[in-house]
Protein backbone atom coordinates (compact mmCIF):
# COMPACT_ATOMS: atom_id res chain seq x y z
CA UNK A 1 0.00 0.00 0.00
CA UNK A 2 0.98 3.41 -0.91
CA UNK A 3 3.04 5.07 1.91
CA UNK A 4 1.70 9.00 3.05
CA UNK A 5 2.59 12.26 3.02
CA UNK A 6 2.87 14.59 5.94
CA UNK A 7 3.80 17.55 5.93
CA UNK A 8 4.08 20.76 8.30
CA UNK A 9 4.03 24.40 7.44
CA UNK A 10 3.87 27.87 9.02
CA UNK A 11 5.96 30.84 9.63
CA UNK A 12 9.61 31.07 10.85
CA UNK A 13 9.56 29.75 14.84
CA UNK A 14 6.54 28.20 14.28
CA UNK A 15 7.46 24.62 15.61
CA UNK A 16 7.71 22.79 12.41
CA UNK A 17 11.34 21.12 12.41
CA UNK A 18 10.48 19.98 16.14
CA UNK A 19 6.97 18.45 15.23
CA UNK A 20 7.73 17.09 12.17
CA UNK A 21 10.71 14.92 14.24
CA UNK A 22 8.65 14.08 17.59
CA UNK A 23 5.62 12.98 14.87
CA UNK A 24 8.31 10.99 12.85
CA UNK A 25 9.87 9.61 15.77
CA UNK A 26 6.35 8.37 17.27
CA UNK A 27 5.07 6.74 13.59
CA UNK A 28 8.32 4.80 14.19
CA UNK A 29 8.56 3.84 17.54
CA UNK A 30 4.73 3.79 18.47
CA UNK A 31 2.98 2.65 15.38
CA UNK A 32 6.06 0.97 13.48
CA UNK A 33 5.79 2.38 10.15
CA UNK A 34 8.99 2.76 7.96
CA UNK A 35 9.59 6.80 8.35
CA UNK A 36 11.53 9.31 6.18
CA UNK A 37 12.23 12.50 7.41
CA UNK A 38 13.31 15.57 5.19
CA UNK A 39 13.42 19.38 4.90
CA UNK A 40 13.36 21.78 2.29
CA UNK A 41 14.96 22.88 0.82
CA UNK A 42 17.28 20.40 1.36
CA UNK A 43 16.98 16.82 1.89
CA UNK A 44 19.68 15.74 -0.53
CA UNK A 45 22.75 16.70 -2.21
CA UNK A 46 21.75 19.01 -4.92
CA UNK A 47 19.01 20.19 -2.33
CA UNK A 48 21.23 20.70 0.33
CA UNK A 49 23.28 23.28 -1.85
CA UNK A 50 20.85 25.23 -3.37
CA UNK A 51 19.38 25.50 0.49
CA UNK A 52 23.11 27.39 0.62
CA UNK A 53 22.37 29.65 -1.96
CA UNK A 54 18.61 30.55 -1.06
CA UNK A 55 19.52 31.14 2.72
CA UNK A 56 22.97 32.24 3.37
CA UNK A 57 24.04 33.92 -0.36
CA UNK A 58 26.31 31.38 -1.24
CA UNK A 59 26.18 32.36 -4.71
CA UNK A 60 27.84 35.88 -3.21
CA UNK A 61 24.86 38.25 -5.43
CA UNK A 62 21.76 39.63 -5.21
CA UNK A 63 18.95 36.03 -6.06
CA UNK A 64 16.54 37.48 -8.41
CA UNK A 65 12.77 36.89 -7.19
CA UNK A 66 12.62 34.36 -10.24
CA UNK A 67 15.39 32.45 -9.48
CA UNK A 68 14.30 31.79 -5.77
CA UNK A 69 11.15 30.39 -6.98
CA UNK A 70 12.65 28.81 -9.12
CA UNK A 71 15.79 27.40 -6.99
CA UNK A 72 12.85 26.37 -3.86
CA UNK A 73 10.92 24.27 -7.24
CA UNK A 74 14.29 22.62 -8.29
CA UNK A 75 15.61 21.59 -4.89
CA UNK A 76 11.76 19.99 -4.78
CA UNK A 77 12.00 18.09 -7.76
CA UNK A 78 15.03 16.75 -6.60
CA UNK A 79 13.76 15.56 -3.23
CA UNK A 80 10.82 14.29 -5.09
CA UNK A 81 12.12 12.07 -8.00
CA UNK A 82 15.27 10.62 -5.44
CA UNK A 83 13.45 10.14 -1.55
CA UNK A 84 9.73 10.94 -1.75
CA UNK A 85 8.31 9.04 -4.87
CA UNK A 86 10.44 6.05 -3.85
CA UNK A 87 9.87 5.84 -0.41
CA UNK A 88 5.51 6.24 -0.75
CA UNK A 89 5.68 3.64 -3.15
CA UNK A 90 7.24 1.45 -0.65
CA UNK A 91 4.61 1.71 1.44
CA UNK A 92 7.11 4.09 3.68
CA UNK A 93 5.47 7.46 5.36
CA UNK A 94 7.08 10.60 4.43
CA UNK A 95 7.52 13.69 6.67
CA UNK A 96 8.23 17.04 5.17
CA UNK A 97 9.55 20.26 7.08
CA UNK A 98 7.90 22.33 4.60
CA UNK A 99 6.89 21.80 0.74
CA UNK A 100 4.50 23.10 -1.83
CA UNK A 101 2.61 25.80 0.50
CA UNK A 102 5.71 27.05 1.62
CA UNK A 103 6.04 28.41 -2.11
CA UNK A 104 2.68 29.59 -2.36
CA UNK A 105 2.61 31.69 1.25
CA UNK A 106 6.32 32.78 0.95
CA UNK A 107 6.63 33.37 -2.95
CA UNK A 108 2.83 33.92 -3.76
CA UNK A 109 1.56 35.73 -0.76
CA UNK A 110 4.79 36.88 0.46
CA UNK A 111 6.63 37.78 -3.21
CA UNK A 112 3.17 38.65 -4.97
CA UNK A 113 4.22 35.98 -7.70
CA UNK A 114 0.69 35.05 -9.25
CA UNK A 115 -0.44 31.63 -7.36
CA UNK A 116 -1.62 29.94 -10.65
CA UNK A 117 1.69 30.49 -12.04
CA UNK A 118 3.64 28.70 -8.87
CA UNK A 119 1.13 26.42 -8.61
CA UNK A 120 1.83 24.93 -12.34
CA UNK A 121 5.29 25.22 -11.38
CA UNK A 122 4.63 23.04 -8.08
CA UNK A 123 3.11 20.40 -10.09
CA UNK A 124 6.24 19.96 -12.74
CA UNK A 125 8.08 20.10 -9.73
CA UNK A 126 6.60 17.23 -7.82
CA UNK A 127 4.66 15.56 -10.92
CA UNK A 128 1.14 16.61 -9.03
CA UNK A 129 2.39 15.05 -5.82
CA UNK A 130 -0.05 16.46 -2.80
CA UNK A 131 0.31 16.00 0.47
CA UNK A 132 -2.51 13.85 2.31
CA UNK A 133 -2.23 15.77 5.36
CA UNK A 134 -0.60 19.40 6.19
CA UNK A 135 -0.31 20.49 9.80
CA UNK A 136 0.14 23.90 9.99
CA UNK A 137 1.62 25.10 12.92
CA UNK A 138 -0.14 28.66 14.16
CA UNK A 139 1.81 30.95 16.05
CA UNK A 140 1.87 34.88 15.70
CA UNK A 141 5.06 36.13 13.81
CA UNK A 142 5.85 37.88 17.17
CA UNK A 143 6.21 34.60 18.78
CA UNK A 144 7.99 32.66 15.66
CA UNK A 145 10.70 35.28 15.92
CA UNK A 146 10.95 35.23 19.38
CA UNK A 147 11.69 31.75 19.23
CA UNK A 148 14.19 32.08 16.08
CA UNK A 149 16.00 35.00 18.13
CA UNK A 150 16.46 32.42 21.16
CA UNK A 151 18.30 30.50 18.75
CA UNK A 152 20.98 32.92 18.72
CA UNK A 153 22.25 32.09 15.48
CA UNK A 154 20.90 35.65 13.47
CA UNK A 155 18.44 35.72 10.69
CA UNK A 156 19.33 33.98 7.79
CA UNK A 157 18.59 35.57 4.24
CA UNK A 158 14.40 35.16 4.09
CA UNK A 159 14.21 35.79 7.37
CA UNK A 160 15.39 39.73 7.73
CA UNK A 161 13.16 40.56 4.45
CA UNK A 162 10.40 43.20 5.80
CA UNK A 163 8.04 42.30 8.54
CA UNK A 164 5.15 43.50 5.53
CA UNK A 165 6.24 40.06 3.63
CA UNK A 166 5.84 38.11 6.79
CA UNK A 167 2.47 39.93 7.71
CA UNK A 168 1.52 38.64 3.78
CA UNK A 169 2.34 35.33 4.24
CA UNK A 170 0.83 34.59 7.54
CA UNK A 171 -2.16 35.78 5.86
CA UNK A 172 -1.55 33.60 2.77
CA UNK A 173 -1.09 30.34 4.76
CA UNK A 174 -5.15 31.42 5.76
CA UNK A 175 -6.22 31.61 2.36
CA UNK A 176 -4.15 28.40 1.13
CA UNK A 177 -5.84 26.46 4.02
CA UNK A 178 -9.04 28.15 3.17
CA UNK A 179 -8.63 26.80 -0.67
CA UNK A 180 -8.54 23.14 0.66
CA UNK A 181 -9.65 22.69 4.44
CA UNK A 182 -9.65 18.94 4.27
CA UNK A 183 -6.05 18.73 3.36
CA UNK A 184 -5.29 20.67 6.86
CA UNK A 185 -4.86 20.72 10.12
CA UNK A 186 -4.28 23.30 11.93
CA UNK A 187 -3.20 23.41 15.70
CA UNK A 188 -2.53 26.27 17.95
CA UNK A 189 1.87 25.93 18.39
CA UNK A 190 1.45 28.10 21.33
CA UNK A 191 0.53 24.96 23.73
CA UNK A 192 3.49 23.49 25.60
CA UNK A 193 5.04 20.99 23.30
CA UNK A 194 3.71 18.10 24.72
CA UNK A 195 -0.17 19.23 23.78
CA UNK A 196 0.81 20.34 20.56
CA UNK A 197 2.71 16.90 20.08
CA UNK A 198 -0.37 14.99 21.04
CA UNK A 199 -3.21 16.93 19.24
CA UNK A 200 -1.06 16.08 16.30
CA UNK A 201 -0.65 12.50 16.88
CA UNK A 202 -4.32 12.42 17.94
CA UNK A 203 -5.23 13.76 14.79
CA UNK A 204 -3.14 10.94 12.65
CA UNK A 205 -4.53 8.27 14.28
CA UNK A 206 -8.11 9.24 13.52
CA UNK A 207 -7.66 9.84 9.72
CA UNK A 208 -5.36 7.42 8.79
CA UNK A 209 -6.23 4.70 11.70
CA UNK A 210 -2.49 4.04 12.78
CA UNK A 211 -2.33 3.70 16.47
CA UNK A 212 0.57 2.21 19.17
CA UNK A 213 1.30 -1.63 18.25
N1 LIG B 1 11.00 28.93 1.99
C1 LIG B 1 10.99 27.56 2.03
C2 LIG B 1 10.44 29.63 0.94
O1 LIG B 1 10.51 30.86 0.89
N2 LIG B 1 9.82 28.93 -0.07
C3 LIG B 1 9.78 27.57 -0.09
O2 LIG B 1 9.22 26.97 -1.04
C4 LIG B 1 10.39 26.85 1.00
C5 LIG B 1 10.37 25.35 1.03
C6 LIG B 1 13.60 27.76 5.17
C7 LIG B 1 13.31 29.13 4.63
O3 LIG B 1 12.95 29.04 3.28
C8 LIG B 1 11.70 29.65 3.06
C9 LIG B 1 11.02 29.62 4.39
C10 LIG B 1 12.16 29.78 5.37
O4 LIG B 1 12.43 31.16 5.51
P1 LIG B 1 14.43 27.07 7.56
O5 LIG B 1 15.69 27.31 8.30
O6 LIG B 1 14.09 25.66 7.20
O7 LIG B 1 14.38 27.96 6.28
O8 LIG B 1 13.34 27.87 8.36
P2 LIG B 1 12.06 27.42 9.03
O9 LIG B 1 11.43 26.32 8.25
O10 LIG B 1 11.19 28.61 9.30
O11 LIG B 1 12.65 26.82 10.39
P3 LIG B 1 12.82 27.46 11.79
O12 LIG B 1 13.83 26.63 12.50
O13 LIG B 1 13.03 28.92 11.72
O14 LIG B 1 11.43 27.26 12.46
P4 LIG B 1 10.63 25.96 12.87
O15 LIG B 1 11.16 24.73 12.29
O16 LIG B 1 9.20 26.28 12.64
O17 LIG B 1 10.84 25.97 14.46
P5 LIG B 1 11.65 24.95 15.39
O18 LIG B 1 10.99 23.65 15.45
O19 LIG B 1 13.07 25.04 15.02
O20 LIG B 1 11.36 25.66 16.78
C11 LIG B 1 11.85 26.94 17.06
C12 LIG B 1 12.06 27.04 18.58
O21 LIG B 1 10.80 26.98 19.23
C13 LIG B 1 10.80 25.93 20.21
C14 LIG B 1 11.87 24.95 19.75
O22 LIG B 1 12.40 24.22 20.84
C15 LIG B 1 12.90 25.88 19.14
O23 LIG B 1 13.72 26.41 20.14
N3 LIG B 1 9.44 25.35 20.21
C16 LIG B 1 8.54 25.63 21.15
N4 LIG B 1 8.62 26.42 22.22
C17 LIG B 1 7.50 26.48 23.01
N5 LIG B 1 6.36 25.80 22.76
C18 LIG B 1 6.25 24.99 21.70
N6 LIG B 1 5.09 24.34 21.46
C19 LIG B 1 7.38 24.89 20.83
N7 LIG B 1 7.62 24.20 19.69
C20 LIG B 1 8.89 24.51 19.33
Amino acid sequence: MRGKLITFEGVEGAGKSTHAKLLADWLKNEAGLEVISAREPGGTHTGEIIRGILQYDAAKEPLSDNSEALLFCASRAQLCASVISPALERGAWVVLDRFTDSTLAYQGYGRGFDLATLRAINDFATGGLKPDLTVLIDVSLEEGFRRVAQRNTGKDRIESASMDFHRRLYFGYRQIEAFEPSRFFRVDGTMSMDDVSNCIVKEICARFGVGVQ
